[in-house]
């Protein structure tokens, strides 16, 4: 639909406030949170990374759109999760050392919360002695990382190891994802699940928990 595709576009052009307005004007048109995401924002985004991989438009330009991405999450957020529920369990989520991509942690992040959990968001960049610390301290059942570079997936192993040297291993169940990761891959650093985006990523997270 049109309001969509302004979306969409704004987005790819960084404008934070058109975007911004224009997903608070579809919701109140009775456009689902879920739609706007897939439809409007995340669509935005595709293109952009297309466009980079095209090598059409500049970093700058990629980064100004990604503001402009999580400046329309904030405002589905409320919108994407369940409202007053008891949290099901507590999952401490980051993207690995080395790596400050967000967009598809922060939308795992509200997944999750949606799904009835409690996050502890580490945010980007988050080396093992962090992940570790965040166990003892918040005793979550999951550990959740993100990675999107070939160059930072190996961080992930190093979080696993520490986790089990520490001893805590026994004590959380690990899961990993994002863009270059696969199941093999997963298997082969020794965690408990892969999920190839935020939907199963949160599905598989109540397994763990069921
Ligand atoms: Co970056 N970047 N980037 N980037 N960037 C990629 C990932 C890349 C594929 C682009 C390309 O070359 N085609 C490439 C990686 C190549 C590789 O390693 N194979 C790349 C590169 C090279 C880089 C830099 C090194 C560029 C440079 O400096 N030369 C640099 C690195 C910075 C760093 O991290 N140290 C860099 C920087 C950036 C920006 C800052 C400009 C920006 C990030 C802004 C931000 O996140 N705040 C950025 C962006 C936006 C991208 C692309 C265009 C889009 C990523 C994204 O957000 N996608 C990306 C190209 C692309 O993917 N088309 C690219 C949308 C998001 C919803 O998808 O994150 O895959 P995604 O999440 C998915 C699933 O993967 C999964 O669920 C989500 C869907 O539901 N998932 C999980 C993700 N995390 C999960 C965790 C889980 C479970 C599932 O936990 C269990």
């Amino acid at each position: 639909s049109e309001i969509l595709n302004v979306i969409s576009e704004s987005l790819q052009e960084g404008d934070v406030d058109a975007v911004t307005e224009k997903v608070e004007e579809a919701l109140n048109g009775g456009v689902s949170a879920s739609t706007i995401l897939h439809e409007g924002l995340l669509h935005g985004m595709d293109v952009m990374g297309q466009r980079w991989k095209n090598e059409e438009v500049y970093m700058p330009e990629v980064m100004i759109a990604a503001r402009a991405m999580n400046a329309g999450m904030r405002v589905l957020k409320p919108h994407l999760l369940a409202a007053g529920v008891k949290p099901i369990g507590k999952v401490v989520l980051g993207t690995v050392k080395g790596d400050l991509h967000d967009i598809g942690k922060n939308l795992v992040n509200m997944m999750f919360v949606g799904s009835g959990f409690e996050v502890v968001d580490l945010g980007v960049d988050v080396n093992e002695k962090t992940f570790v610390q965040a166990i003892t301290e918040h005793q979550p059942q999951i550990i959740a990382m993100a990675a999107l570079l070939t160059t930072t997936m190996s961080e992930m192993r190093v979080v696993i190891e520490a986790v089990t040297t520490t001893g805590l291993r026994d004590q959380v169940k690990i899961m990993v994802g994002g863009a270059p990761l696969t199941q093999s891959f997963a298997n082969a650093i020794g965690a408990d699940a892969y999920a190839p985006d935020a939907a199963v990523a949160a599905d598989i997270a109540k397994q763990m928990i069921g």
